[in-house]
């Protein structure tokens, strides 16, 4: 969006809020997410007089119990209306709830519009026995609850149902989210708190909470969950934990959501007691087999198991010279005669690769590996693919695999946990980039073969497919760490269900039912999700180079340099002449030639190449020009200003609906991390500046870079107690260094006088926050206390850098010249109340 209409939104929210009254506030720590049944304005509520106050439901399978206790709840918190149960078609209007089979002995007369496939529902307004009725009717009891969910939705969204009619099914059949949780209860790239499933070794005793996260995904059609790290614990098939499985299973099965596990190949040695995991030696096929069985013993409804091998250390078939497709086929043959399905994961690659050789690259990993085997694999199957050939950064192109697969299963694995995104604490919407990939077209045969269609099985005629999300929700209130965050994991199971749905749509369906109708909330929102990941993109990774985070730490702040020199594989080769890998067919690693010939055209030459990939296929000088008519330098120094300004409209622009999103707590939370973001944002901008141009030796042509006349380095000022003390990577700290009060000291301070003028400053306080004390810190300016705090955060770092400096702003500071500013630091256990510098800018 352009800046001019980006700030008219903003306007117009901030506006609108004069002129409507608030709504009535609601404690609302977003535990409910999308599903808050919140009421409905008087104005809204009007369209539903009509509705049936009878409810008539046609089998009582469990299934069927949850949908209609889901109805009567939805409706009792929107419209404030109740239901009556009756088992025989009243005389009088009524929702009829049940299975097409169900509706055909209630009214034989009524047809869907198409055939249901699984999982579809019917919604219709039709008279049945010349009574006006609503028709919720699923292909299955799983569509009917589904159904309910959509006809929930339309309400939450206050649509007309004065002409329902809507026929739906899934594109994908297997719609599955992966929990990363470890059985301690920690959860690998988790970022909202504890496992919900495993704590010490032991499946929780309270499932309450597994049980809401069912229904949360259910009421977006989601019907698989592997409920453990892909990085998995063979104790998971013991036999004294599958009855402890089986409980999660049970909280699971209302919802219509099938348990799954991730399982270690090598679980046959370290588990079964055999010498060997070698997929083709019998022993371990009978183990298999026989661990199946057990398994559906205690779970019938068995999702299936999620495979992770020869990946980051973890065992595999070519320990015995075998291919995944003979390790996954030997489980797949256990699993089959109980309905189950393996999800193999094409996240295989050497992490020991040889830099220094430029025709490596990990990038070619997956096809290489997979792409020979195709045909190979068992029909219960599916090859579980990244969205990208790299590993969830920025920006990456489809993996060509995805073209290289037609007689194979596919699966699309996204990541809606933000491990490479801002953790969840920064505001960054998916959709949009998972779309790109969706949309891409690999042009496989000439024909169009989006990967949305290849994966839902259409494009190549498969039975199986569809969507992996890595989910990693855990027991905060919010589910993952932010109420913002969910919007991701809405998309992506909307996605799932229809890989059509454009972002904004989306968007504003997630907004609506989170944060309610109010259309200036509505407008800001989505607003701001929708142009989040590009801004992300802008301040951290640009045109295709991946996200220049530290790779080998917390993949949370700035690290350019980290994913050089090592055998991981993420490299950018940026030099002091220019960026990029050489992924070319002619000159470089040869990575173009996976894709289709129509492909390769658009990615082989610079000038085909798009300019935001432009530095994953090519290495280009500094000096090179995009097709915007900017070098790439320039463009790296813009875009991340542009980046870091953007993040600062959205605080404006959540303070511009301030009492309109439904209640307090969310709105202050929200706040919070929003400008938490707008200081990490500009740490990232200076960092990824200030390397380039010293890597580059190329100046900002807008004098931006290694000048910020406003700011005054901590270790410049006069220090008591505070001892100067080296940033690494220098770029992580202004002037590469911060001031740390030793804790032998106490207590310290740092004070300089003011420079300018008689005016209203904006004070900006940059602090390392430490995860390891809480250190406190005072800002006092002429002897007067502008503002105190405790530094308390968890940030995923004990040191001074890039993932703990953050930015504390003190607005409206009236200051004179010579007043004296003073900052004292308390440390506290290992935070050592470091400074970096103070920015004090005109209001
Ligand atoms: C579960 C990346 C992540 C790992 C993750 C791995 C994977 O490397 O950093 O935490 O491991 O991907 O997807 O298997």
């Amino acid at each position: 969006m352009k800046r001019s209409s980006f700030l008219r939104v903003v306007f117009l929210a901030g506006f609108l809020t004069l002129l409507c009254p608030s709504q009535q506030l609601r404690a609302d720590n977003g535990y409910e997410g999308w599903l808050r049944y919140a009421p409905l304005k008087e104005k809204e509520r009007e369209k539903f007089g009509a509705f049936p106050s009878t409810l008539v439901v046609g089998n009582d399978s469990p299934l069927l119990q949850a949908s209609q206790k889901e109805l009567i709840r939805g409706l009792r918190g929107m419209l404030g209306r109740d239901l009556t149960i009756e088992k025989e078609l009243p005389k009088e209007n009524a929702v009829v709830l049940g299975t097409l089979a169900d509706l055909r002995s209630l009214a034989p007369e009524l047809h869907p519009p198409v055939e249901l496939r699984t999982d579809g529902y019917w919604l219709t307004s039709r008279r049945i026995h010349g009574q006006e009725c609503i028709i919720v009717a699923g292909a299955t009891d799983r569509g009917t609850l589904y159904g309910v969910f959509a006809l929930l939705r339309k309400i939450a969204l206050a649509e007309d149902l004065s002409h329902l009619q809507e026929a739906q099914a899934p594109a994908n059949p297997v719609r599955w989210v992966n929990d990363w949780d470890n059985l301690d209860g920690r959860i690998e790239r988790g970022y909202g708190g504890r496992s919900m499933f495993f704590e010490n070794g032991s499946v929780r005793a309270d499932l309450s909470r597994a049980n809401d996260y069912a229904r949360l995904l259910a009421s977006v059609s989601v019907n698989g969950c592997i409920v453990n790290n892909v990085n998995a614990n063979p104790r998971v098939l013991a036999t004294d934990f599958l009855p402890q499985l089986a409980r999660i299973a049970d909280a699971f099965r209302p919802w219509g959501l099938r348990l799954g596990i991730s399982v270690d190949l090598s679980s046959t040695k370290s588990l079964g007691g055999l010498d060997t995991f070698d997929p083709l030696d019998p022993r371990v096929q009978s183990w298999w087999k026989e661990k199946a069985n057990e398994i559906y013993r205690v779970i019938p409804d068995f999702a299936g198991f999620l495979v992770k091998a020869d990946s980051e250390g973890r065992p595999g078939p070519s320990s015995y010279g075998r291919t995944p497709a003979d390790a996954a086929n030997t489980i797949a043959r256990a699993l089959q005669p109980h309905g189950g399905i393996v999800m193999y994961r094409a996240f295989v690659y050497d992490h020991h690769l040889d830099w220094r050789n430029p025709k490596n690259d990990r990038a070619r990993a997956a096809y290489d590996i997979f792409h020979p085997l195709d045909g190979n694999f068992d029909d219960n199957v599916i090859v579980q693919i990244k969205h990208g050939p790299i590993d969830f950064q920025v920006r990456e192109p489809a993996s060509p695999l995805f073209g290289g697969l037609e007689r194979t299963n596919e699966a699309i694995e996204l990541q809606i946990t933000q491990e490479y995104m801002g953790q969840q604490r920064h505001l960054c919407f998916l959709v949009p980039m998972w779309k790109e990939t969706l949309d891409f077209d690999m042009r496989v045969d000439g024909g169009a073969t989006p990967v949305k269609n290849i994966v839902s099985g259409q494009v190549f005629h498969r039975a199986l497919g569809g969507f992996a999300g890595v989910a990693n929700a855990g027991l905060d209130a919010n589910w993952m760490g932010n109420p913002m965050a969910m919007a991701n994991l809405y998309g992506f199971a909307r996605l799932a269900w229809d890989a059509n749905l454009s972002s904004a749509n989306i968007a504003e369906e997630w907004t609506r039912l989170t944060f309610g109708n109010d259309l200036a909330v509505v407008r800001a929102i989505s607003t701001m999700l929708l142009s989040s990941w590009p801004t992300y993109e802008n301040y951290t990774g640009p045109l295709g180079a991946g996200t220049l985070t530290d790779i080998l730490g917390s993949h949370y702040g700035p690290g350019v340099a980290s994913s050089e020199n090592n055998g991981w594989g993420q490299w950018h080769r940026a030099d002091h002449e220019g960026i990029g890998m050489d992924r070319t067919v002619a000159t470089g690693t040869g990575f173009v030639g996976q894709y289709s010939p129509a492909v390769q055209k658009e990615f082989e030459t610079f000038p085909a190449t798009p300019d935001t990939l432009l530095l994953f296929f090519h290495h280009v000088p500094y000096a090179y020009r995009l097709k915007s008519g900017k070098t790439v330098i320039q463009h790296i120094y813009d875009s991340h200003y542009e980046g870091a300004e953007r993040v600062s409209q959205f605080v404006q622009m959540w303070e511009s609906i301030r009492g309109l999103v439904g209640d307090d707590e969310r709105y202050a939370f929200v706040l919070a991390k929003l400008k938490y973001q707008e200081g990490h944002a500009i740490v990232w901008r200076d960092a990824v500046c200030n390397w380039f141009l010293r890597v580059s030796g190329i100046p900002d042509t807008k004098g931006r870079v290694g000048n910020y006349p406003n700011r005054t380095e901590a270790e410049s000022m006069r220090l008591q107690g505070y001892v100067p003390v080296d940033v690494e990577p220098p770029e992580n700290a202004s002037g590469g260094k911060a001031v740390a009060c030793q804790p032998a000291t106490g207590e310290c301070a740092a004070t300089f006088h003011f420079s300018g003028t008689l005016g209203t400053y904006q004070v900006n306080v940059q602090y390392f926050d430490q995860n390891n004390g809480k250190a406190r810190f005072r800002v006092l300016a002429g002897g007067r206390l502008l503002d105190e705090w405790v530094a308390d955060d968890s940030l995923p770092n004990s040191k001074l850098g890039g993932d703990t400096s953050t930015r504390r702003k003190i607005g409206r500071v009236t200051l004179q010249h010579g007043d004296e500013i003073r900052i004292e630091g308390i440390p506290d256990g290992g935070e050592v109340a470091a400074l970096d510098y103070v920015e004090i800018n005109p209001n």
